[in-house]
């Protein structure tokens, strides 16, 4: 087989990648390791930023999200009982929209088999050859019998745990990386959102967010210790946590019910720099990881996408390698700035165990002080609404 850019991975960068790029002429392959349903099955991000529903649109997949997705204004912060609204709208001119990772996932697949797109799913033994000559090619196994794709570019946007990061040499990379000693435990019920915003909480009793994808089914997270499984956590024990951290008025109202979804990620911030080796490009949570604290993690694949696709559509139909030489270093200056928010936001809103009272008390200091200034608040509504491109 051959193509103009081999894509590996069929997550939302990897789709989002493809459709701007058969869009724009270029022709694609995903090689995908696992099926369609697997893939739509996971739950993860809510909230994308102006800049990713742009592109969404830009892509030909913001019908559904103009429909569905919900405009959110601003977002609570909260200590214990104090409530702490941060006003998107007013301090920065911009909103949010909560529209799950699923939904944007779906509407890409089905723009891909529209336009007839080439999605390889169920792909194993994925190896990158010459990706530092001109000629790079992929060999893998699809359908039970070895394949190779030919191309010009490839387009790793196979996740924090996929194999395109490794193929650059370990001389020719540099890993930055931060564990956090807690995950987030998440809960997706049917039931109607808590709040009308998202609450982002800070407690005595540690860290929940309050979240939701429609007007009947609620998201949340509690902070649990990276020890704990999902299987330690019954429903009740989970919504006893979950109101134990959130502002009194909000826990003594909302309404609870069974889970439909329950799973433990681990929080990290992990950034591999450069983005590039040759002919390879590292995309999305291939190249780093943000804690979720920030909402920044699809956001940033989104932005990523932006740069590289329009550096290899230069490339590809111009002749105009300038695009494609400057994908890194743009980048990244967008990723660490959203590395730092992500982790400013985590560092003020957990509780990190064995820590001394010192810790929460520059916790509660921070979240006052964000609750008496207006330059605090818009300082986190620019960064929360997302940077410019
Ligand atoms: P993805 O979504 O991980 O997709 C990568 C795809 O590559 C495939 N793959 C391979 N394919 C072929 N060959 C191989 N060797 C391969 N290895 C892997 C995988 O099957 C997969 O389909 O990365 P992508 O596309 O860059 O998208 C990034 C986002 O998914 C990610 O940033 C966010 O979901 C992060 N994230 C969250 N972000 C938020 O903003 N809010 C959240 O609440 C939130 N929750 C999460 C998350 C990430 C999680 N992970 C990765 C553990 C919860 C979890 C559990
Ligand atoms: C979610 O709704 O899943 C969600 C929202 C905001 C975050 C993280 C996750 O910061």
């Amino acid at each position: 087989m051959k193509t103009q850019v081999a894509i590996i991975g069929g997550g939302p960068s990897g789709l989002l990648l493809s459709q701007l790029l058969n869009r724009a002429g270029v022709a694609t392959v995903i090689l995908e390791r696992s099926s369609r349903d697997h893939v739509l099955s996971r739950i993860r991000a809510g909230v994308l930023e102006a800049g990713t529903v742009a592109l969404l649109r830009e892509a030909g997949v913001g019908a559904r999200m103009d429909r569905e997705g919900l405009p959110h204004d601003g977002c609570f912060v909260s200590d214990d009982d104090l409530m702490i609204r941060i006003d998107f709208k007013a301090l920065t001119g911009s909103t949010v929209t909560v529209y799950g990772q699923t939904e944007v996932t779906t509407d890409l697949y089905a723009a891909q088999d529209a336009m007839g797109t080439t999605i390889l799913h169920e792909v194993s033994d994925v190896v990158i050859h010459d990706a530092d000559s001109n000629a790079p090619f992929v060999t893998f196994t699809h359908d039970g019998a070895p394949a190779r794709l030919d191309c010009a570019y490839v387009a790793g946007c196979d996740g924090f745990h996929g194999v395109s990061r490794k193929t650059i040499p370990a001389d020719k990379r540099q890993e930055f990386e931060k564990v956090y000693p807690f995950g987030w435990l998440g809960v997706l019920s049917r039931t109607p959102p808590a709040n009308d915003e998202l609450i982002y909480a800070n407690s005595a009793n540690g860290f929940a967010l309050a979240s939701m994808r429609n007007a009947a089914l609620s998201r949340y997270y509690v902070q649990v210790p990276l020890t704990d499984r999902v299987e330690d956590w019954s429903d009740e024990r989970f919504w006893a946590k979950l109101q134990s951290c959130l502002p009194s008025d909000v826990a003594g109202t909302m309404v609870t019910g069974p889970s439909i979804e329950k799973s433990i990620a681990p929080l990290r911030s992990f950034v591999n720099e450069p983005l590039r080796w040759g002919r390879l490009f590292l995309v999305g949570d291939a190249a780093h990881i943000v804690p979720p604290t920030g909402a920044k993690g699809l956001n940033l694949a989104a932005s990523d996408v932006f740069y590289l696709y329009h550096g290899l559509v230069d490339a590809l139909t111009k002749g105009d390698a300038t695009g494609i030489d400057a994908y890194s270093a743009r980048a990244l200056a967008r990723i660490w700035k959203a590395m730092r928010f992500s982790w400013q936001m985590t560092m003020m809103l957990h509780r990190f165990d064995g820590e001394d009272a010192y810790a929460a008390q520059m916790r509660k200091a921070t979240l006052l002080h964000l609750s008496q200034s207006e330059t605090a608040r818009r300082d986190l509504a620019e960064n929360y609404i997302g940077l410019p491109y």
